[in-house]
């Protein structure tokens, strides 16, 4: 969990406070999320067109694109309208986890009120209202704060669109961003319905055969550098026309090499065009692999980043598994100067 001094903590409640203030001097709101959106992107789109609902406001949820089946089952989802362009009046736009304006891929956001609410605080702080918590394990977290500071109680539908949302962007309460707060929030929401069987099982019991196939191919690549530290996988552009993979098919391949006890880095090169490749970084403990992509203008966090990156395949893997033991000696080394 990121750490916030206490003056940020009361920023980030004063602004909280806005956003209630806000929804209940208006009434017609609308909430989007990024394209290609994910569990919390979705789950929290959701509970908070649930929480506006129940407070008697009007509350459309506009996506861009197609539903993944893995949400297919959340409550309100027939409700998501897929449109282009902004149209109906909107007293507020609310862009969850976006950012910048252009991630919902809907133009005429620039015209509107919004409200960014995000727990990355490494976005554009491009909305009329700014709500960034980095303390939040994701955004569904801040929505169940909204609706304990409005005063609404968690529906059936909130809780199960909320947890959704937390069990996606924890990794299933695996990851470092799962706090005693989450596992609090998680705690409440079960209290008001939500099956976590039901919703995990809609996540990770739920793929289409493709995965099956396209996992196979890749995994048969698999590889360890000489120190076993350092594994590496491949995923060509036939691998997907041969298994008849669809996008999402190869979620969590990069995790599967780092399940095994030395490794300590992954890298996950996916052939996108001709000397081409998207590359998906995975660590653990105190090893950066944003710091890592970053060098080759990627981003993301500590323990999971990306790149994109061109050239000749073996010449890039090569390198990038240099460059990762080197970063691995350098903190054995710190690590000896400071005892
Ligand atoms: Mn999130």
């Amino acid at each position: 969990m990121a750490f916030l001094p206490k003056y940020l903590v009361r920023l980030v409640l004063l602004v909280l406070s806005q956003v209630v203030e806000l929804i209940e001097k208006k009434k017609a709101f609308a909430i989007t999320t990024h394209v290609k959106p994910d569990g919390d992107g979705l789950g929290s789109s959701l509970g908070l067109c649930w929480l506006l609902k129940s407070l008697g406001k009007s509350a459309d949820v506009i996506v861009r694109g197609e539903v993944p089946p893995a949400y297919h089952k959340l409550p309100g989802v027939d409700l998501i309208r897929d449109v282009e362009h902004l149209n109906g009046s909107y007293d507020a736009v609310f862009l969850i986890e976006c950012s910048d304006l252009e991630r919902p891929g809907i133009r005429g956001l620039n015209e509107a009120f919004t409200v960014n609410i995000d727990h990355h605080s490494t976005g554009d702080q491009f909305g009329t209202i700014n709500w960034i918590d980095p303390t939040a394990s994701a955004v569904g977290e801040m929505i169940y704060n909204l609706c304990k500071a409005i005063g609404g109680r968690i529906t059936k539908e909130i809780a199960d669109c909320v947890y959704m949302a937390l069990v996606t962007d924890t990794g299933s309460f695996h990851y470092s961003n799962t706090t005693d707060r989450t596992l609090k929030v998680a705690s409440e929401l079960i209290k008001a319905g939500a099956k976590p069987e039901e919703i995990s099982g809609a996540v990770y019991n739920n793929y289409p055969w493709s995965r099956i196939e396209l996992m196979r191919r890749v995994l048969d690549t698999v590889k360890r550098d000489e120190t076993g530290k350092i594994a590496y996988l491949r995923q060509t552009l036939a691998m997907r026309q041969e298994s008849d993979a669809i996008d999402g098919d190869n979620n969590g391949f990069v995790n599967i090499p780092l399940s095994a006890r030395d490794v300590e880095a992954v890298i996950y090169m996916r052939e996108i065009g001709p000397d081409s490749y998207r590359v998906s970084l995975r660590s653990k403990g105190d090893l950066n692999v944003a710091k890592i992509a970053e060098r080759f203008g990627g981003g993301g966090h500590r323990n999971a980043a990306g790149l994109q990156i061109d050239g000749d395949w073996d010449a890039k893997e090569a390198e990038l598994v240099d460059v990762l033991l080197q970063e691995i000696e350098r903190r054995l080394r710190e690590d000896r100067g400071a005892e």
